[in-house]
């Protein structure tokens, strides 16, 4: 991965030069793993025009940076500071008199660790970069579908060993927690989130934990889940199941949660926005009469995030390109008696797109 990062850090520099910024200071664990490649829980980096790029690491972390991060300089805390990265940081920005303008994540620290930072160094200029760190992990490089490619097979290996056993009688949280086990066996790192396993009533929630409850004959049960490869790339998908035969309104919403997906796997592509997207299968859902329980956005970026730019939601204007990867996941929850959804997950392409989504979906 090392050519491609060192890549990934020029083009996030020459932003900087763009916005009129000397450098920028990470601390989320995702734009770390991004740009450095570092698998650990703590530590900052600052990519620098003038200094280049280094690694405030606490002294649990010496080894683990310079093998997984070579291409940063490894700045090694004082022993006095524990495990307080950002000490080493504010020594090395007065050591060397910065007094330029950086860009920092105020999504990612806390009020305290900002007010230490603009206390500690009046002479340096902080500004937001958040949008500015996400819009360069929007698209992904060829590597990066590749990682994404492996955590979907991960995914789908696990579900089909527990395919046949979604049946009446058994727990959603056995379901669950047999698709996070075999997911790793079948060589994910982790769960890219824990599974939703919903079942009847629980269906209309959306985001259902699994619980203790029995599936019981004619449920409609969603299954939501992913898996996370070594290098930290997640995958994304659900499907929604009926333990026997349902009952005519809840196949009436399955037909068409399955047909709105459809027509936006058909039809998604360059240069159509992610509102435009949202919109067709918010039509069909709306014109069935079921516009009010489609309460969510229809889908939304992924990569070492599981949610990451863009957002795929009604109104939105963001311009779908080749290299992003997507998901399409209409849904309807229908309070008190359970919900639908179906969840793809697609790489845009010069033409159209690429669903790397595998599983069957059962027309029911
Ligand atoms: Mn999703």
């Amino acid at each position: 991965m090392k050519e491609t990062t060192l890549k990934k850090i020029e083009k996030l520099k020459m932003e900087l030069q763009n916005k009129g910024l000397d450098g920028v200071l990470i601390f989320h664990p995702d734009n770390r793993l991004y740009y450095s490649g570092f698998s650990g829980s703590n530590g900052c980096l600052l990519i620098s025009l003038k200094h280049g790029e280094i690694f405030f690491a606490d002294g649990r972390y010496y080894e683990q940076v310079q093998r997984e991060s070579p291409h940063f300089k490894l700045n090694r805390l004082e022993v006095e500071d524990g495990k307080n990265v950002m000490l080493g940081f504010i020594r090395f920005m007065k050591k060397h008199n910065f007094n330029g303008k950086l860009g920092y994540e105020a999504d990612a620290l806390t009020v305290k660790q900002y007010h230490k930072l603009i206390s500690d160094l009046p002479d340096v200029i902080f500004e937001p970069a958040d949008e500015l760190l996400s819009s360069q992990r929007i698209i992904k490089d060829p590597e990066e579908v590749e990682e994404i490619r492996k955590a979907v097979f991960y995914a789908e290996t696990a579900f089909k060993q527990i395919e046949d056993k979604i049946k009446p009688g058994v727990s959603e949280r056995e379901i669950g927690a047999e698709l996070e086990y075999l997911m790793k066996i079948a060589g994910a790192k982790s769960a890219s989130f824990e599974s939703i396993v919903a079942s009847g009533v629980n269906s209309s929630f959306p985001h259902a934990r699994p619980s203790g409850k029995i599936i019981r004959e004619g449920e409609p049960i969603t299954v939501d889940w992913g898996a996370k490869t070594d290098k930290g790339y997640c995958s994304d998908m659900t499907r929604t199941f009926f333990a026997g035969k349902p009952d005519d309104e809840m196949l009436e919403i399955y037909r068409v949660v399955f047909k709105a997906q459809q027509a936006v796997l058909d039809s998604i592509g360059p240069e159509m926005t992610t509102g435009q997207a949202d919109e067709i299968a918010r039509k069909i859902i709306t014109d069935a009469g079921y516009g009010e329980y489609f309460s969510h956005g229809l889908g939304h970026g992924l990569g070492i995030a599981i949610h990451e730019s863009p957002t795929v939601k009604f109104g939105d204007n963001t311009v779908l390109k080749p290299g992003m990867v997507v998901t399409v996941e209409p849904g309807i929850y229908i309070p008190q008696k359970g919900g639908v959804r179906i969840e793809d997950l697609v790489l845009i392409t010069n033409d159209g797109c690429e669903i790397l989504t595998n599983l069957p979906k059962i027309a029911y």
